[in-house]
């Protein structure tokens, strides 16, 4: 087969939430996504995302800084070679940048969904095949306020939705956290599973005290209590405490896994195809852990559909998914940029079964929501 990559666009959106949602690091209003576009010279074009919290208040790569990386060094160094070859684009990739692990996703999803268009076969059968097809996929309720969580989180159980959900602490002192959570945890009771995620906002000490509270409340699962740079901390706490310790942040790729499961850090690895720096990084760190009996966790960057669905594509073949996923990213935004929005039925999120991705940019929409959209009508009004 013979294809080589003719040009890349890569895309900022800018999508509403349809509520403010509240981490310890930021509120998001809206989110911005970076949408890539990858034309080949067989006339296929492929599709990905790259996506982060917050602007840089999550990861080390802006929405802005991600565009202006893919513009001008991976674009560039993309452009001629070989479409059909993924490994040697990426390859090609890492010459040219370290790092940009964001970046990079978005492009290798791109020539992913290229290449499963042009074969005619989903994502996940060419990452050798789906084991599962409906992923387990929690909410995360943070309005910020108790009441309108354990309402939201009612609404969801009662449409069959969602029944997990993880709740997002850190902003206030630990004994408030505790006691929100504690509120909605009683509220919800059996029914439904609760986590919490600090986002790394407490310290030892403080992190000692809540998850002793948060055991004694029934919580299933503490993700990311500490910073991410405190490694030796976050063992202490996994080794001291019943409840699962969960590593986010300071798990990016297979390096890391390595590192957490030598110093038995944590329980679960929250994995995420934006922080592995692709899909194929995903499953090595996947299989890092899986190797050292890590519980695995297909986690969010709160992507879009795009992103999305290529992480459901990725985590749909991992042969263990202890704890299910947090895809929920379309659900958070108020609209999209795809013809068909993914499908969220009986507390699962369904692969879809088209080639690729399984989706299509709806172009209209697109062109709506595109940042340089609105500044063309700002600069002609
Ligand atoms: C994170 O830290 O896990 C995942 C769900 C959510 O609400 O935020 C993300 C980020
Ligand atoms: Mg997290």
């Amino acid at each position: 087969m013979n294809a080589t990559v003719s040009s890349i666009e890569a895309i900022l959106v800018d999508l509403p939430t349809i509520r403010p949602h509240q981490l310890a690091m930021a509120t998001m209003q809206q989110q911005t996504l970076v949408v890539v576009k990858l034309l080949s010279s067989d006339g296929v074009v492929g599709i990905g995302e790259a996506t982060t919290i917050g602007g840089l208040a999550y990861g080390d790569e802006s929405p802005e800084g991600i565009k202006l990386t893919i513009d001008t060094y991976l674009a560039p160094a993309l452009v001629g070679t070989d479409a059909t070859n993924v490994h040697a684009a990426m390859a090609k990739l890492n010459k040219v940048a370290r790092g940009n692990r964001f970046a990079k996703c978005a492009l290798e999803t791109a020539l992913l969904d290229a290449q499963g268009k042009r074969l005619n076969v989903p994502l996940a059968t060419l990452l050798g095949g789906a084991v599962r097809t409906a992923l387990p996929a929690l909410w995360t309720l943070a309005s910020g306020d108790t009441g309108r969580d354990i309402d939201e989180a009612e609404r969801l159980l009662a449409e069959r939705r969602h029944d997990t959900f993880k709740l997002k602490i850190g902003r206030r002192s630990v004994r408030d956290d505790v006691a929100h959570v504690a509120a909605i945890k009683r509220a919800l009771g059996e029914r439904a599973r609760v986590t919490v995620d600090v986002n790394q906002a407490w310290n030892e000490a403080e992190a000692a005290t809540g998850i002793a509270l948060l055991e004694d409340a029934g919580i299933d699962l503490v993700e990311q209590p500490v910073p991410r740079e405190q490694r030796a901390a976050l063992a202490r706490l996994a080794a001291r405490f019943v409840v699962p310790i969960m590593a986010d942040e300071t798990l990016m790729g297979p390096e890391d896994a390595i590192d957490l499961v030598r110093g038995a850090c944590a329980d679960v690895f929250a994995l995420k195809i934006m922080k592995s720096g692709g899909l194929y990084g995903t499953l090595r760190t996947a299989a890092v852990g899986d190797a050292a009996g890590m519980a695995l966790y297909g986690g969010t960057m709160l992507e879009g559909s795009v992103g999305t669905l290529a992480a459901a594509h990725v985590f749909a073949t991992l042969p263990q998914l202890a704890w299910g996923t947090e895809l929920f990213g379309p659900l958070l935004v108020k609209d999209d940029i795809v013809t068909e929005r993914p499908v969220y039925r009986d507390f699962c999120l369904h692969l879809p079964t088209g080639p690729g991705l399984g989706i299509a940019i709806d172009e209209d929409k697109l062109a709506h929501y595109r940042r340089d959209a609105s500044r063309k009508s700002v600069a002609l009004a």
